[in-house]
């Protein structure tokens, strides 16, 4: 007897390496979404790069089409337990992105803004050396609007809340200020490998 998609238990021990503590590994790519799927069409769609609240450069579609785009096969990691092996994606890497704009990171500190309301901070130095980007395709094929097409932000190495979906925009911020699940309870960094899920843990 099986449960769609609970696979339990890693069986190989090559995957048991790869599952943090508290997750169980999924075959399948759940949706976990706070509120309404936004419609966003690619004709309307920005994305504004910003250094507080200053806009520094905004990109159309078809200019962040133009990007140098890169592939990245990492596993996913959701506070809710479960945990996605191999995923594939292909993007713009957030190095990639503050080239294009010609800025170093002037401040330590980020929070990704989404086109449905959503925020979360993540660490200037978490998304850099090709440790993140923003994702415009997943498994090949254009990033389907559940899992936040157009584009949404994948940082794989911290918990799948920080993977901005819909995302519209970055800001560089002076401090570590918490987003929309951070103001939640939800931890303020969150490293699935030290079990970072809630605020005091
Ligand atoms: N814009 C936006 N991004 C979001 C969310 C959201 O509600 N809105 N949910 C977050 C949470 S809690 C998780 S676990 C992942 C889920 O991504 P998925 O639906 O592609 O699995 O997206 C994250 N990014
Ligand atoms: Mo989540």
């Amino acid at each position: 007897m099986a449960t769609r998609g609970f696979t339990g238990r890693p069986r190989e021990p090559e995957q048991r390496d790869r599952v943090p503590p508290g997750q169980h590994l999924v075959d399948y790519f759940p949706v976990l979404t706070a509120g309404p799927t936004p419609h966003i069409a690619t004709e309307s769609w920005k994305f504004t790069l910003k250094v507080g609240p200053r806009p520094v450069k905004t990109w159309t579609w078809a200019e962040f089409n133009a990007l140098p785009m890169t592939k990245m096969v990492r596993d996913i990691h959701c506070v809710t337990t479960w945990s996605l092996l191999d995923t594939t994606w292909e993007g713009v890497l957030i190095d990639d992105l503050l080239a294009d704009a010609f800025i170093e990171p002037p401040t330590k500190f980020l929070l990704a803004h989404s086109y449905d309301g959503y925020s979360t901070n993540v660490p200037a130095d978490d998304l850099l050396t090709g440790k993140a980007m923003i994702a415009l395709k997943y498994g090949g094929k254009p990033l389907e609007r559940d899992h936040g097409g157009p584009a949404r932000l994948l940082v794989p190495h911290l918990y799948f809340w920080k993977s901005a979906k819909w995302i519209n925009g970055l800001q560089f911020t002076e401090r570590d200020e918490a987003g929309f699940w951070e103001l939640r309870g939800y931890h303020i960094y969150g490293d699935p490998w030290k079990e970072q899920r809630y605020t005091d843990d």
